[in-house]
């Protein structure tokens, strides 16, 4: 997977240190690691929040709220004790970045842990992997323990009156848990099912304390931030949307990978000119902007900056950054009917629209792609998804939902074709595995 390229608009800010050995604590430290969590001690705790609004960060999990807004929601008091959690549960289609961060650059999960406990007043971080990524779980492990051999975590770290500890923890493979608060529950060791909100984390969280929590990505830009100054990084961005991002490109294009490109990068240049354009030279048909649970853009409607705001005025959402590429040779219907089995198979089951829903819109779209459908039951696929759009207990729901109407949409002839036992013309002998 490309992450290292030649393409002179990558700009390596959170991938700074992404092949050059920062695994090991000490070369991180060469490379100017940890040195933003020691100036962050000497700031107060609104200073820090401050400088985290000033860069205009904002979460890179797949909703896009402001890391600092989030943090200075956490009540200065509290009773009980406060936590930072990362959201490492990184298991969107076409998304994997965070993978490459606790890959190559453990350390500054950890910082930025370090940096968010300060800001918000925890003594305690826990960094949550995906099941699927236990093998990483030595490297976040050694590097945790290489922190605590230098006195950097534990009591009095760096030699300050501040306490903190990490703690690195696996799910078992459910991507419901990349929901915050299903993230929690199975943290705590329970099933992993979401809670209402409010109250939000930031107020009642973990344990009942309150939380901070972040995707990995978000975590890792932290350190960085304090490193180059809050104002230069915002300055990468575009207004509200500071910085860079980590954008996952996958599907037919000629050079897939992890490209760390400015907030609000074109995304057709993104296609044609970082990713060397379409796979042998095809057309293209389709492109995901933001992992598989938001709306599909057209080939016309791709002439837009990746950042929050520009992509969501596009109609659709700047999501997890994974951006996946379709050529003409795809089967819309199919692909749809790939998307929702994903969903129908993740739905954790706890809310009756989310469980039955996407039970339903697999057993509709299956009978569409294999030629078993009716006119009539286009609408209804329509229907149910509409339904289910914010009616279910958290938003694994709506990514089920906000795709397939983009689907029927947009390609509404393509569902047609499929129609009254004519079957798949894309691939007749389509494979049925899917059904
Ligand atoms: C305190 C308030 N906190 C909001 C916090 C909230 C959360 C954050 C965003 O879903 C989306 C989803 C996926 N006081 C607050 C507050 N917060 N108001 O802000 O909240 P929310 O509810 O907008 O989003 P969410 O529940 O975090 C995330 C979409 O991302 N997604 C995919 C994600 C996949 C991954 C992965 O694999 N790593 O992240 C892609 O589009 O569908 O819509 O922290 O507590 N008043």
């Amino acid at each position: 997977m490309a992450y290292l390229t030649t393409h002179p608009d990558v700009v390596p800010v959170v991938s700074y240190r992404f092949g050059r050995g920062a695994v090991d604590i000490d070369r991180y430290i060469e490379l100017e690691g940890y040195s933003s969590v020691r100036k962050c001690l000497e700031m107060e705790p609104d200073a820090i929040i401050n400088e985290m609004k000033t860069s205009g960060l904002r979460g890179r999990g797949g909703a896009g709220f402001p890391t600092g807004m989030k943090w200075s929601f956490v009540p200065k008091q509290s009773a009980k004790p406060k936590y930072v959690l990362v959201n490492g549960d990184e298991s969107e289609p076409g998304t994997c970045k965070d993978r490459l961060i606790f890959e190559h650059d453990p350390h500054s999960v950890i910082e930025g842990t370090m940096i968010a406990g300060l800001a918000i007043g925890a003594k305690m971080g826990f960094i949550y992997l995906r099941g699927e990524y236990r093998y990483l779980i030595q490297i976040m492990e050694k590097a945790v323990a290489a922190a605590y051999a230098k006195g950097f975590l534990g009591k009095g770290i760096f030699g300050s009156q501040h306490d903190f500890d990490v703690v690195v923890q696996t799910g078992a493979g459910a991507y419901e848990v990349g929901e915050e608060s299903a993230l929690m529950e199975s943290l705590e060791g329970k099933r992993g099912v979401p809670r209402i909100k409010p109250p939000f984390p930031a107020v009642v969280g973990l344990y009942g304390g309150p939380t901070v929590i972040n995707n990995a990505e978000t975590l890792a830009s932290v350190p960085h931030i304090f490193r180059i100054g809050a104002a230069e990084y915002a300055k990468y961005g575009t207004e509200r949307n500071g910085g860079t991002r980590l954008f996952c490109i996958s599907g037919h294009v000629e050079k897939p990978g992890v490209y760390e490109l400015p907030m609000g990068y074109n995304l057709k240049k993104m296609i044609y000119e970082v990713a060397g354009g379409i796979l042998g030279g095809k057309k293209l048909k389709a492109v995901v902007p933001g992992g598989s649970s938001v709306p599909v853009l057209l080939p016309d409607e791709i002439d837009i900056g990746m950042d929050f705001d520009q992509v969501a005025k596009a109609g659709s959402m700047l999501g997890s950054g994974g951006v996946v590429v379709l050529d003409e040779s795809v089967c819309m219907v199919e692909f749809a009917l790939r998307t929702i089995k994903f969903y129908r198979h993740e739905s954790c089951g706890w809310c009756i629209p989310c469980r039955e829903g996407t039970d339903w819109l697999q057993k509709s779209i299956t009978r569409l792609h294999m030629g078993g459908a009716v006119d009539k039951d286009i609408n209804n696929i329509q229907y149910i998804a509409e339904n289910m759009l914010g009616r279910t207990f958290c938003p694994l729901g709506d990514a089920a939902a906000m795709p397939t109407i983009g689907f029927v949409k947009k390609f509404r002839k393509e569902f047609e074709d499929h129609l009254n036992g004519k079957g798949c013309p894309y691939h007749p002998a389509a494979d049925y595995e899917l059904a």
